[in-house]
């Protein structure tokens, strides 16, 4: 019976999936049936299951063993163990350091996506371990909006910020004349959402904006951002240069007297601030066209026309991710809300502003609510987070205090780091000096799949198992499908689910029945199901049971009956339903964001200098505004080695866009290999001129493999060897990747 293809259901963040196993071994997978437009993305699992990449069995590093400090981590070799014997290690480790040093010694943060079932979540898995174990410092917000994460509360409250729904695509084509869409609606972005889906559903945004006839314009750096299936009129501007953009709209639509003053009045507070600001009577600089353009490089008709069409129109405006992933990338979000505000549209539906449309898959979906459980996580007795992207710096400056927030942190002195799910030397930014910063503990451990740059750099590597060596249950709130994920074959190797490899450790240290609650992964996973049919059911939704569910590999959640408009309540009624911000209103002007002692901050909208990039002196010596937007081929750094991945590449090479302009200045025709270099680092890429790039502009995506020494150094792709390491101001400490400049040279 051996020859018998089996047919299960799956799921990945790039969506459901059918796998068929035969013989014990996955052959092929084919989309699932019930999406509208499936990621190609998913045929690369048969073949990454099976890679060489691998990490067959328990290893230790080399230099570890000789008691080398850590200075060989990322150079080294490793040797194998026994499961117990590596467990054994781990688990002495782990007790050595809390004992010794207290848990505030231990980095627990690990931060990445992990896999898409929740169940075997690595990130909540190693969470509740180390909750356990007495506790971790850990990490708050996030690199994909971490500036607006932690921020724009300030400035719209709590339930209206980053993670409260978004007004539904649908809802934008019925309602507004124009979507202006900075950072565009790349279709690229819409192949993952974190969790899994069951349907993509760009393509059927986009129709529905072309056949209702919605202008849309796309402003970007990059032509390449504006949307598949909807024309797209695009309007370059200079990377990190929105805000002025931005600004100088808002004084022209106030100069016109064209401001919606009762909404302003009714609904805003620090409105005037702003003008005064825009007027120069703060710091004598007017925020006209002619200055905007000077900073953008958009013509300053331009910017004229652009405010006058979006005057007496029904306005949406959007922003990708993106342009807060920069150096004081709060301002831009900040100032679109003020944009928004003086078009007086916030609350009405399809109209105001959204952040994200062009991000990622579900943005614009309708509000399915669709409810999910991963294991609870305990509590965590440290009582210690650091905003996501200051990792290295914790790890780099023991007993530094920054500001982040309007509060202050502290690093205390890490010994031990331990990550499973994420992948650090895919996304963290100046990855040579991520190296040295991982040189510094006493002991790194990594729970992976695959052999990234992090696993090289741990001193234990435990081999994980994916998705498809274990039974789990995926999906997104913004998605229709409650996914089952049914186990296609015994694991690869020695791999274990991180599940078994955390219980493992806590058997060691005495914590098992703490860590397991006397359940297995299975137990736990009939646990989450209840949980969800639970929480279904309050809504007067019926569920199957767990193996009726399973057997039948998803569950469609019914469509709402309504979608939430953003700011409804508040704008029916600001009195009855203020916002959640001191004043009840949306502060254009913040007296808590101006008290927080940051000098360059007054507390409302502002332009200031993201210092590295086109508009100062710092690019006379690195000429070149390096982007590094999000991979079409993949997740981050995930199937990666994969032949859909490799098959965007050219030669093994990552492309970078550039324009012919800079292309022809430096001699450079397509294909050329070339070297991408500033004072921080270099990496390899393919070069590709191109008219959708701004003179002055390189875009290379992330998430190809690094390597700095060895064999593979001159293949190194990954951009974060040049990105800057700070974080966005002192309000957000967010990731700010993309304030980076760089020059290009043919590599002979
Ligand atoms: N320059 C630059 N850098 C960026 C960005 C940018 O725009 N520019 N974007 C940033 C953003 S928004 C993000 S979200 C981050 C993404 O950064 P990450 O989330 O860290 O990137 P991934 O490659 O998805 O890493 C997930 C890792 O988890 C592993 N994994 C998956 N499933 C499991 C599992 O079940 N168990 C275990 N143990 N491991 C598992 C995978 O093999 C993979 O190595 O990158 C950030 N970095
Ligand atoms: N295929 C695929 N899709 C993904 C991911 C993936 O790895 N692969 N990752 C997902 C994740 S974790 C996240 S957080 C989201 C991120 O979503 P985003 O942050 O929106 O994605 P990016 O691709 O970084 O940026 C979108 C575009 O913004 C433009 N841009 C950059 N800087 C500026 C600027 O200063 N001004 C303007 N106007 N435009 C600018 C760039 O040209 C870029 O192409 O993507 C998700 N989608
Ligand atoms: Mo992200």
């Amino acid at each position: 019976m051996n020859d018998e293809v089996k047919t299960l259901h799956s799921a990945a963040h790039w969506g459901a999936f059918r796998v068929h196993v035969q013989g014990g071994r996955v052959v092929s997978v084919s989309p699932f049936e019930h999406d509208p437009d499936p990621s190609p993305l998913i045929h690369a699992f048969p073949e990454m299951v099976y890679s060489s990449q691998r990490v067959a069995q328990p290893l230790v590093r080399r230099g570890w063993l000789a008691g080398d400090g850590g200075a060989a981590r990322g150079d080294d070799e490793y040797v194998p163990l026994s499961w117990d014997e590596a467990l054994d290690r781990g688990a002495a480790e782990i007790d050595r350091v809390r004992k010794t040093h207290g848990n505030q010694a231990i980095f627990g943060g690990s931060y990445g996506w992990s896999s898409a079932g929740r169940v075997h979540h690595a990130r909540t898995l190693l969470h509740r371990f180390l909750n356990c174990a007495g506790g971790f410092v850990g990490q708050v917000t996030n690199y994909s909006f971490g500036a607006a994460m932690a921020f724009i509360p300030r400035v719209v409250g709590e339930s209206e910020a980053m993670r409260a729904p978004l007004a539904t695509l649908p809802e934008v084509a019925q309602n507004a004349d124009v979507l202006v869409a900075f950072g565009g609606l790349p279709a690229k972005n819409w192949a993952v959402q974190s969790g899994g889906s069951g349907e993509h559903s760009y393509r059927a945004h986009m129709r529905s904006l072309a056949a209702n006839g919605v202008r849309v314009v796309t402003i970007s750096p990059f032509g390449g951002d504006r949307p598949d299936g909807v024309a797209s009129e695009w309007l370059p501007i200079r990377p990190n240069s929105d805000t002025a953009l931005i600004l100088a709209m808002i004084r022209l639509i106030c100069e016109w007297d064209a401001q919606d003053q009762d909404f302003i009045d009714r609904y805003t507070t620090g409105f005037e601030r702003l003008r005064a600001y825009l007027d120069g009577a703060t710091d004598g600089t007017v925020k006209n066209p002619e200055w905007a353009s000077e900073l953008t490089g958009v013509p300053a008709d331009a910017i004229v026309g652009l405010a006058r069409d979006l005057v007496g129109r029904k306005v949406m405006l959007t922003a990708t991710w993106s342009l807060q992933r920069a150096r004081h990338g709060e301002q831009p979000y900040w100032a679109l809300i003020a944009l928004a505000a003086a078009l007086g549209q916030i609350g009405r539906p399809g109209l105001g502003y959204a952040f994200g449309y062009g991000s990622m898959n579900g943005n614009g979906n309708r509000g399915y609510d669709t409810p999910l459980r991963g294991l609870p996580v305990g509590l965590n007795p440290v009582g210690l987070d650091i905003p996501v992207a200051r990792m290295a710096d914790l790890l780099l400056q023991p007993g530094e205090t920054i500001r982040f927030d309007g509060r202050s942190i502290t690093y205390p002195d890490i010994r031990l780091v331990y990550w499973a799910g994420g992948n650090p030397f895919h996304h963290h930014q100046d990855l040579n000096r991520l190296r040295q910063a991982f040189r510094r503990p006493e002991c790194i451990i990594v729970n992976e799949q695959y052999w990234t740059a992090t696993a090289r750099h741990a001193d234990i590597v435990f081999p994980a198992t994916t998705t498809l060596e274990r039974d789990d249950i995926g999906g997104s709130s913004r998605d229709p499908f409650l996914l089952a994920m049914q186990k296609a074959i015994e694991p690869v190797g020695e791999a274990r689910n991180d599940y078994e490899i955390f219980r493992g450790l806590a058997s060691r240290l005495g914590l098992e029945d703490a860590f397991t609650e006397g359940r297995d992964s299975d137990d736990w996973l009939r646990w989450a199901w209840d949980e969800t049919r639970k929480r279904l059911s309050v809504r007067g939704i019926a569920a199957p049971d767990f193996d009726t569910f399973f057997a039948n590999g998803f569950l469609r959640m019914p469509e709402p009956e309504r979608d939430p408009v953003p700011f409804e309540a508040f704008r029916r009624d600001p009195q009855a339903n203020p916002l959640q911000t001191p004043s009840g209103r949306i502060e254009i002007h913040s007296a808590a964001v101006a008290a927080m002692g940051d000098p360059d901050q007054p507390g409302h909208p502002v332009w200031l200098d993201p210092e590295e990039w086109l508009g100062n002196e710092s690019s006379r010596q690195h000429p070149l505004h390096l982007l590094t937007p999000q991979p079409e081929r993949r997740l981050h750094g995930q199937m990666e080695q994969s032949a859909h991945s490799r098959a965007g590449k050219r030669d093994g090479y990552e492309i970078l866009r550039m324009s012919r302009q800079d292309a022809d200045a430096r001699g450079i025709a397509s294909g050329d290999l070339v070297r991408i270099f500033n004072a921080r680092g270099a990496c390899m890429a393919s070069a590709e001129p191109s008219d959708e790039v701004l003179p002055g502009v390189v875009l290379l995506p992330t998430g190809a493999d690094f390597h700095v020494d060895g064999a593979d150094a001159g293949r190194s792709g990954n951009p974060n060897a040049l990105t800057r390491d700070i974080g966005t101001s002192n309000l957000g400490q967010g990731c700010a990747a993309q304030s980076c400049l760089v020059d290009v040279e043919r590599a002979v």
